[in-house]
């Protein structure tokens, strides 16, 4: 058999279903074998969307994501969304040509260090040398992505490797470790520990979507009568109409959630991954009690000084918290989330133009119904959506909060809707973001993956802008201009809409939903919200 066959069938072997990429010349024999592969390669426009592709498979599935790419631009061209992946926990593999062995050792055509280049952004890197190694390479690169924190394997093939004939082998047998169960003495010391708190609060992080322990979290914190906040990267693991859920944290300004910080003696961090929301932006005092309920032990940091940490399977470590501790006696939740909520409400008639972000999410949350999917793309209409959309279920608002790079929305979209074909897909999206991957509309079109992209169009890098008044009273090169959004659209075979007045702007999803295809829709924004904001959280008095 030629090793490029058994590379093919050793990805088979790890269930993988799609491959998101774009072929070169030192991966032909990879690409010709997959012809005769049950799995389904996906020709992107650039191989960042094949990355970003890869990256929302990962998050939606808790399976690695696959991107190709050819050697050094190719394999250049993905790292950012591989980067993207690998930062926010997703499971990610990418595999890359590389030129033959017998020119590696010299200045050569293409040819970069791609191990070593992709060695900081990964959790394995390595060349597969020989034919023999294939199996062991692809197995322990899967395994690698996909165990807890799951994060990204680069796998390159030389061309001279991929294409030789090798003695018949088969793929390993595909093993996942399972998280053992928490020391019961350490569950103990935990229920001690919220028994002794005056103000516990509950801080649930991406890692609990990740556990598939969403409804645990839900029992746990109605059972103790304990208030939880999650992080960006984990809204929707308690629904957001939960009367015990507090919203989503993580503004690095003061938000209303941050006042439920201030005031308690005990955080109870579950699933939690600093990446996610830096402690000292929540914990400057450093005087608080902390318990990390986690599968993996909690990073060093001077504001993470932990009172207790539980490691193991986090669903058992709930229950067997909740079924010890006893459930606190009164409720100190409800103000802070019913004062955001009221405030979204406030803007919901609003017929100001251009609109405002309240009104935007207001109107999005009528239109989408609960297990629709929402992603963000990254942007002062990133920490809006972040705020204040009020998800029900776990992983119906992504949002990438690790690494943060813009541009995901558009390709995200696709693997969204290739991972939940029944759902309605809509990206959030700021006028740059959007450009930054806009070429993968043709992908979209061309594989029939439906989806509903909302630009939030200021002609301006809002947040960078956002960040500079804030800090000097006057911006500084964020300025653009855009094409016409519609026209963009329409050229490409998709649909085009521009919002014209705020009563518009529910018709016009409704309609590009009911549409069913790629339809781009061009809605002004009115980014003053973003300085008034500023100013309200600055003079924040807090609610409770
Ligand atoms: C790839 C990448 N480049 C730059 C940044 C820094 N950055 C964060 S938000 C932002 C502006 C985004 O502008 P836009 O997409 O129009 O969204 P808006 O802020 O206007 O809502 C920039 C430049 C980033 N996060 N990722
Ligand atoms: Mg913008």
């Amino acid at each position: 058999m030629k090793t490029a066959e058994l590379f093919v069938s050793c990805l088979e072997n790890e269930g993988v279903e799609y491959i998101f990429g774009i072929p070169g010349e030192e991966n032909l024999d990879v690409m010709d074998a997959l012809l005769e592969s049950s799995i389904r390669f996906v020709t992107t426009r650039h191989e960042q969307g094949a990355a970003f592709m890869a990256d929302v498979y990962g998050r939606l599935t808790g399976r690695a994501g696959v991107c190709l790419a050819t050697l050094g631009p190719g394999a250049t061209n993905l790292i950012t969304g591989f980067a993207d992946a690998n930062m926010d926990r997703a499971p990610i593999v990418a595999i890359a040509g590389q030129g033959a062995t017998t020119r590696m050792h010299k200045e050569s055509h293409q040819v970069l260090d791609l191990v070593n280049l992709f060695g900081p952004v990964s959790r394995y890197s390595a060349q597969v040398r020989v034919p023999e190694i294939v199996p062991e390479i692809v197995r322990k690169a899967f395994k690698a992505a996909q165990a807890e924190k799951p994060g990204g394997s680069f796998v390159e093939l030389p061309e001279n490797v991929a294409g030789a004939e090798m003695a018949a082998k088969t793929p390993l047998k595909v093993q996942a470790p399972k998280a053992p169960v928490a020391p019961q003495q350490k569950i103990e010391q935990a229920a001690r520990l919220i028994d002794g708190a005056r103000y516990p609060l509950v801080m649930a992080g991406n890692g609990v979507i990740r556990g598939g322990a969403c409804e645990q979290l839900v029992r746990f914190a109605e059972h103790l009568n304990l208030p939880v906040a999650t992080t960006f990267m984990a809204k929707g693991a308690i629904p957001a109409s939960h009367p015990r859920s507090l919203g989503a944290v993580g503004l690095q300004a003061r938000d209303y959630v941050a006042c439920g910080f201030d005031r308690a003696d005990v955080i109870v961090c579950v699933g939690y991954d600093m990446v996610e929301y830096h402690p000292q932006l929540w914990h400057p005092s450093r005087d608080k009690q902390i318990l990390h309920i986690d599968m993996t032990p909690a990073e060093v940091d001077e504001h993470y000084i932990l009172a207790c940490g539980v490691i193991g399977e986090l669903g058992a470590s709930l229950d067997g918290i909740a079924a010890l501790a006893r459930p606190q006696v009164q409720d100190h939740a409800g103000t802070l989330r019913e004062t955001i909520v009221q405030e979204l409400r406030a803007h919901r008639a609003d017929r100001a133009f251009p609109i405002k972000p309240q009104k935007i999410i207001w109107d999005l949350r009528q239109v989408l119904a609960p297990e629709d999917i929402v992603i963000s793309d990254v942007g002062a209409h990133k920490m809006w959506m972040a705020r204040m959309y009020q998800a029900e279920r776990p992983n119906t608002c992504l949002i990438s909060n690790g690494f943060s790079a813009m541009g995901i929305g558009v390709p995200g979209a696709i693997a969204a809707k290739l991972v939940h074909p029944e759902r309605t897909v809509l990206t959030v999206t700021g006028d740059a973001g959007f450009m930054m991957n806009s070429q993968e509309i043709e992908t979209a079109l061309r594989i029939a993956t439906p989806m509903v992209i909302l630009i939030w169009n200021d002609s301006r890098y809002g947040l960078i802008r956002w960040h500079q008044l804030r800090r000097f009273g006057r911006d500084s090169h964020i300025d653009f201009t855009n094409p016409d959004f519609v026209r963009y659209a329409e050229s490409f075979g998709a649909r085009g809409y521009r919002v014209g007045a705020a009563d518009e702007l529910i018709p016009v999803i409704e309609q590009a939903i009911a549409d069913d295809t790629v339809v781009v829709i061009d809605c002004p924004v009115d980014y003053s919200e973003n300085m008034r904001f500023t100013e309200r959280m600055g003079n924040l008095v807090c609610p409770i």
